[in-house]
């Protein structure tokens, strides 16, 4: 089996569980290509003894700086791990210097930058350039969508989704780069906000193409300085910063006519890491919860007073099954490893991983035209992605 060579930039807990999941996606499966992590670095500053130690690091070499991690000829596949603000500059020389490229989400802290990056990859058709909205690749998910797009619910007609978090209610966690809008971008929009983007329009089908909706500062997180007072705050488009929000009310229209409501929040004492939906179609509906991640509840029908019907879904034919027998349910963690099953099989293959640096940027269009819609108190038109590759300019 051939070797792809993988560097990692960045040093945060998603750098970790990436190089935990390329070891899981090698045990797991028979892969096309063997992921071999030649070399990690931190940031720019970061010199190699401040970097960790990780077992599953232990054959790679570390460096300072991920300008000599993309001179590296051996390296073959750049994962960037790093603050939302440093995707662009990274992403792009990666895609320069011929490397395929596996970006955290979100693309970018700014539609500018994310189309620039989706410009770039465009240029570069050969190479991967992918996003890593994870929970496509939870198995639920996965048979949600499938189950949609057969239309065992008729056709969709409305999401209600939300992703819930409490991590912002905590001080400790004042300082952090995704409090610093300069570094993250807007908030929890960016932050979560963006998986529940990707995630409503992979199970609609649909893009969206208009938000309207409500957001608030809600912490000393989110405000410069940590005042907590807002009007510290640049305006959230076209400002100096974004506006970090830590809540989110959306209302969306997709392309097909659908609408949905997004309840977005790092400040929801009581979830720890709530991502949910409804999404309701002409002759039923189909529900999910992370906190019960191998579960799906389908209604289809109200004879007899059924209401729900749950789905374990851990049978050998669902999506990304077959490591043990039936019922032995996955954790958040080996959607990563799915993701990376997928993404070294599209390299092998020369076939396109999605989501694209395309998707990314098209994310980044809704999340911008949420914040102008909060800002303004009325209706947005949100960027499409491709529109954005060909005219570089948001609609
Ligand atoms: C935020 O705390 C966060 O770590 C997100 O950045 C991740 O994308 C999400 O999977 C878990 O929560």
């Amino acid at each position: 089996m051939s070797e792809i060579g993988v560097g990692i930039v960045g040093t945060g807990f998603m750098a970790r569980v990436h190089a935990q999941a390329l070891a899981a996606a090698e045990r797991t499966w028979s892969l096309p290509v063997h992921p071999r992590v030649r070399a990690y670095c931190g940031r720019p500053d970061s010199p190699v003894s401040s970097l960790p130690s990780w077992p599953e690091l232990a054959d790679a070499q570390p460096l300072e700086g991920w300008r000599a991690l993309l001179e590296d000829p051996a390296i073959d596949l750049c994962y960037v791990c790093t603050p939302n603000a440093s995707h662009a500059e990274i992403c792009v020389r990666a895609l320069e210097a011929g490397k395929h490229v596996f970006c955290e989400k979100p693309l970018a802290h700014r539609l500018t930058d994310s189309s620039r990056m989706a410009a770039r990859a465009a240029a570069a058709p050969a190479l991967q350039a992918a996003v890593g909205f994870n929970y496509r690749r939870v198995p639920a998910i996965d048979l949600a969508r499938a189950m949609i797009a057969a239309g065992d619910i008729g056709a969709p007609r409305h999401i209600c989704g939300g992703y819930l978090q409490d991590w912002g209610l905590d001080r400790s966690a004042l300082g952090i780069w995704r409090a610093d809008p300069a570094q993250a971008g807007y908030g929890a929009l960016s932050d979560i906000g963006s998986h529940l983007i990707d995630l409503a329009q992979h199970l609609m089908g649909s893009t969206i193409v208009a938000v309207a909706g409500t957001g608030a500062v809600g912490s000393t997180l989110a405000a410069p300085g940590g005042s907590g007072d807002r009007s510290e705050c640049t305006s959230a488009y076209g400002g100096a910063a974004p506006v970090a929000y830590d809540d989110a009310a959306l209302l969306v229209r997709f392309d097909n006519g659908a609408s949905g409501s997004l309840d977005i929040s790092r400040l929801a004492s009581g979830h720890r890491n709530g991502l949910h939906f409804e999404v309701r179609g002409c002759e039923g509906s189909i529900a999910f919860s992370l906190e019960r991640m191998n579960e799906l509840e389908l209604s289809v029908t109200r004879a007899r007073g059924e209401t729900w019907r749950r789905f374990y879904v851990t049978e050998r034919d669902h999506p990304w099954q077959g490591r043990w027998p039936p019922g032995h349910p996955l954790s958040w963690e080996h959607t990563f490893a799915n993701q990376a099953l997928d993404l070294l099989t599209a390299i092998a293959t020369d076939d396109t991983f999605h989501p694209t640096f395309a998707d990314g940027a098209q994310v980044d269009g809704v999340i911008e035209a949420a914040a102008r819609a909060i800002e303004s108190g009325g209706w947005q038109a949100a960027a499409r992605g491709q529109a954005l590759i060909n005219n570089r300019q948001t609609v």
